[in-house]
């Protein structure tokens, strides 16, 4: 071998040695980098840019972990397909929120019977299993309609009630729907949600909060009239704030407690399916009990429509919280016809001037009659006398 061969292999084999270095290297950031991701809870990706999914067919979380199947799919309204099974095995990733919160909640150690006494199946002798964190029986896009059906809901029980029979719910809801004056739309939407809410394996009970009198609809009002009175009955974990207009178009819109507020109605079908702002809160939201607790519940303040759910999304950014959101092709619903409300000429000011009233305008001030409550067998019914808040 010349002496300029022996030159030339040994600068190959440093340009190897370079080479394979610079390879594990890349292999080692990769490490890294997939640790933190996988650290991020499925809530935080889904806030990360939801007007984004809006407009796109959201796919996949980077390392693949979270798949809501094909956009052709998705995309179809309404579609009452079957969604493929082997999605979803894909569907969601555990995160803090799927664990079963600690506390006063339904929780008990995965194979241990349940001791709490609101719960299912406490005099059960058999050892019941968590539910799993993925629901089995979901379908994906479900049929929604307005037309009454026989359907019988055997396993709903009096007052609006369900919870999964073969395994401990993660999740206890109270379902709040403020309403007056909509007979058929809560037909259709007890109709469309019990069965939902049965499939997702959620341990729930539907309240409907009714306003007496003809005076100025108060929706905030009556979802902090549904909170206190909830809690009466049970400790719920969570409340799901519900529009009595609003039918989910997708099974795979859980409504399980969230980790942060979450804005469940993201796409909805009157808005084109695109989420109008990104701050808005209105429509289907959920929180926790101490995360309501901690924003002072909704102000009492506006009477009519409108600037309420977006004084809540104040509240709830003033206390460090963030509003969360399913991707738009699962967070479908579609809204029912109705005549337009009158809207809340003093909205715009009560916003700008809501700062100064967080804390002493909501809960810590809310006054309201008891005047009936009844238990028929899809919902728990409530009818409130509301007496409008002393000015502060
Ligand atoms: C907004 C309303 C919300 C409502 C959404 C969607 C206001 C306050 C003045 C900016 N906000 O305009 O309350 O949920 O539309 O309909 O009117």
């Amino acid at each position: 071998m010349t002496v300029a061969a022996a030159v030339a292999l040994w600068h190959r084999a440093h340009l190897y040695k370079a080479l394979a270095c610079v390879v594990l290297t890349l292999i080692a950031i990769q490490y890294l980098l997939s640790g933190v991701l996988d650290r991020r809870s499925i809530e935080t990706i889904f806030t990360i840019n939801a007007t984004r999914y809006a407009t796109n067919n959201y796919r996949n979380h980077p390392r693949g972990l979270i798949i809501y199947g094909p956009a052709t799919v998705a995309s179809l309204p309404g579609n009452a397909s079957v969604w493929p099974t082997s999605a979803l095995s894909e569907i969601a990733i555990p995160s803090k929120s799927d664990t079963i919160p600690t506390g006063t909640s339904g929780g008990s150690a995965v194979g241990v019977p349940n001791q709490d006494a609101s719960t299912p199946n406490t005099t059960d002798t058999t050892i019941q299993q968590r539910c799993p964190l993925i629901p089995p029986n979901l379908v994906g896009p479900v049929a929604v309609s307005l037309s009454p059906t026989e359907k019988k809901f055997t396993e709903v029980k009096p007052g609006g009630r369900g919870f999964p029979s073969n395994c401990i719910a993660r999740h206890r809801v109270a379902i709040i729907i403020p309403y007056r004056d909509r007979p058929n739309h809560l037909q259709a939407l007890l109709q469309t949600l019990h069965p939902i809410l049965l499939r997702q394996q959620i341990d729930y009970q539907i309240f409907i909060i009714e306003q007496e009198g003809t005076g100025l609809f108060n929706r905030a009002m009556l979802m902090n009239v549904g909170y206190v009175e909830a809690l009466k009955e049970r400790t719920f974990d969570c409340f799901i704030f519900h529009d009595v207009d609003l039918l989910p178009e997708d099974d795979r819109n859980l409504y399980t407690c969230p980790e942060q507020p979450r804005h469940m109605s993201v796409a909805v079908d009157k808005f084109k399916y695109r989420l109008p702002y990104a701050d808005l809160f209105g429509g289907v939201s959920a929180m926790t009990r101490e995360h309501f607790r901690l924003v002072n519940g909704f102000s009492n303040v506006f009477w009519g429509w409108g600037g309420e759910d977006d004084d809540m999304a104040n509240r709830i950014k003033a206390r460090g919280l963030h509003i969360s959101r399913y991707p738009a092709n699962v967070a479908r619903y579609k809204m029912l016809s109705h005549k337009k409300e009158k809207a809340n000429p003093k909205r715009y000011e009560f916003l700008k001037t809501g700062k100064k009233r967080f804390t002493t305008d909501g809960l810590s001030n809310l006054k309201y009659q008891l005047v009936d409550k009844q238990k028929p067998k899809l919902y728990t019914w409530l009818l409130v006398r509301l007496t409008p808040p002393q000015p502060s």
